[in-house]
């Protein structure tokens, strides 16, 4: 039976793939725990006891209903499939190919590219920084022009929730903190922004409140 114990989830407070995942177990009222795994200082991924968990060596990785998932797009597939309300998908063919566009570009093309495990592969912090910075930076450049198509300015598609929000705000979070990119040239992604953060799923689940949690536990 689904649900009937807390999931588990392996994930690091300040990985956007986490908080993607975080918010939709909110949002579909799922009791969890979170294991923090700390892929910056400890590199806990790469451990023998965390492939046996995810064997990409990467977080999150969601334990519930008796199995484990990982990849975060997959995990929140399973959970729209398996708890349908509140739904995070829209229902017709063309806003659901609006919302894939959008998660692609953030989950293909910005967040592999600025990932922290790329690190260890440049000469240098300042090589490293330019690339994610980069890579960031031409992401943003395309959600603003496809986001400004399909958004009502409250979410990135149409006039609901959908997992294009959920991958939208943790990857704006990164550019804004991380990479110091400013979103005021950019207006749609600026007002999304602005307003999705405001969302309880985001509040609730997001990577301070995720620390000030583990640093009162
Ligand atoms: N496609 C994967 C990407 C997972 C991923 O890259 N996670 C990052 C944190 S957001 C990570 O664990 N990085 C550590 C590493 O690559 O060593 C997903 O969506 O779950």
């Amino acid at each position: 039976m689904v649900g009937e114990t807390k999931a588990i989830l392996y994930g690091f407070w300040l990985s956007s793939c986490s908080w993607r995942v975080r918010a939709a177990l909110h949002l579909k009222r799922v009791p969890y725990v979170e294991r923090n795994v700390d892929i910056v200082k400890e590199r806990s991924q790469l451990t023998q006891e965390f492939e046996a968990i995810n064997p990409t060596q990467k977080v999150p990785a969601l334990s519930i209903d008796g199995t484990t998932i990982v990849e975060s797009m997959a995990i929140i597939q399973y959970l729209e499939d398996t708890r349908p309300i509140p739904a995070l998908t829209p229902t017709t063919p063309l806003l659901k190919a609006r919302m894939r566009e959008v998660c692609e570009v953030i989950v293909s093309g910005i967040q592999p590219l600025q990932n922290v495990g790329l690190k260890s592969h440049f000469g240098n912090e300042t090589e490293y920084t330019r690339f994610t910075k980069y890579w960031t930076e031409r992401g943003l450049i395309t959600l603003e022009k496809m986001l400004n198509k399909t958004s009502c300015d409250k979410y990135c598609v149409g006039n609901q929730f959908t997992m294009a929000d959920l991958c939208l705000v943790p990857q704006l979070f990164n550019a804004v903190t991380r990479h110091e990119l400013a979103l005021n040239k950019y207006p749609t992604l600026s007002k999304l922004y602005e307003s999705l953060l405001q969302e309880e799923c985001f509040v609730c689940t997001h990577p301070n409140e995720v620390k000030r949690q583990k640093l009162s536990q």
